[in-house]
């Protein structure tokens, strides 16, 4: 009893390293270690890092980046290449749809009858001045197919049917156009030849751009002169 009577008192009232009872000190011994574990550890990781490991990262930092650039970038530029081409295909029959839609020729009469260079008829236009004609200096006055061939010597930005640049931003920005037009009314290929079967028809082509690296796109339509 007396021993029991002693431990109780040991036990509850003793402070200090030394009364601490058995199982405690294990306790005890296992938190130290673990303290000394954690110091260690965050000594390893504030420690820096060792040259051969910034040499290996740099390596495998290169190694990334030339894959991303000779594998993947190419990969997801080539992706946009056909929204590019459908794009600009629809383009093109746009705005030959909107040139056609003009009469043949600056001479050709009020309804198309009788077609210019015909008996009676005004002469149609000489080849060498095809384009548009006097006083209509832009797009929305241009009144007859042949108009169009000022877009034919450099790249034009795109319009809508207001007049307003869509190249700028947008679905078809960095889209450009040239439109010519020229004769072949024998339809050889050979374009303005002389003689007046060569008046009949007038070859329209027109070639987008969209953004490179997609390729341009080129269509062609013959108008006959009604
Ligand atoms: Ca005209
Ligand atoms: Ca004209
Ligand atoms: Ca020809």
């Amino acid at each position: 009893m007396w021993r029991a009577i002693f431990e109780n008192i040991y036990f509850q009232g003793a402070i200090g390293k030394d009364r601490i009872p058995p199982a405690n000190r294990e306790t005890q011994r296992f938190i130290g270690i673990n303290e000394t574990f954690k110091k260690t550890n965050h000594r390893r990781h504030t420690s820096g890092f060792t040259l051969i490991e910034v040499i290996v990262g740099f390596v495998i930092g290169a190694f990334a980046i030339g894959l991303f650039t000779t594998l993947i970038l190419p990969q997801l530029t080539r992706s946009t290449e056909p929204l590019f081409q459908v794009r600009a295909v629809e383009l093109a029959q746009s705005i030959l749809e909107q040139a056609a839609a003009r009469q043949y020729d600056e001479n050709t009469a009020v309804g198309g009858s009788p077609p210019c260079s015909s008996t009676g008829a005004p002469a149609c236009t000489a080849s060498g001045s095809l384009g548009p004609d006097t006083g209509e200096t832009n797009r929305s006055n241009f009144d007859d197919i042949d108009d169009y061939d000022a877009f034919c010597f450099a790249d034009n930005n795109i319009q809508d049917i207001f007049g307003n640049d869509i190249s700028a931003s947008g679905e078809f920005a960095r889209f450009s156009f040239r439109f010519c037009v020229n004769y072949d009314g024998n339809y050889n290929g050979t374009l303005d030849e002389a003689g007046i079967d060569e008046l009949r028809a007038k070859l329209l082509t027109v070639t987008v751009n969209p953004p490179r690296p997609a390729v341009p796109i080129s269509i062609s339509m013959y108008r006959g002169n009604y």
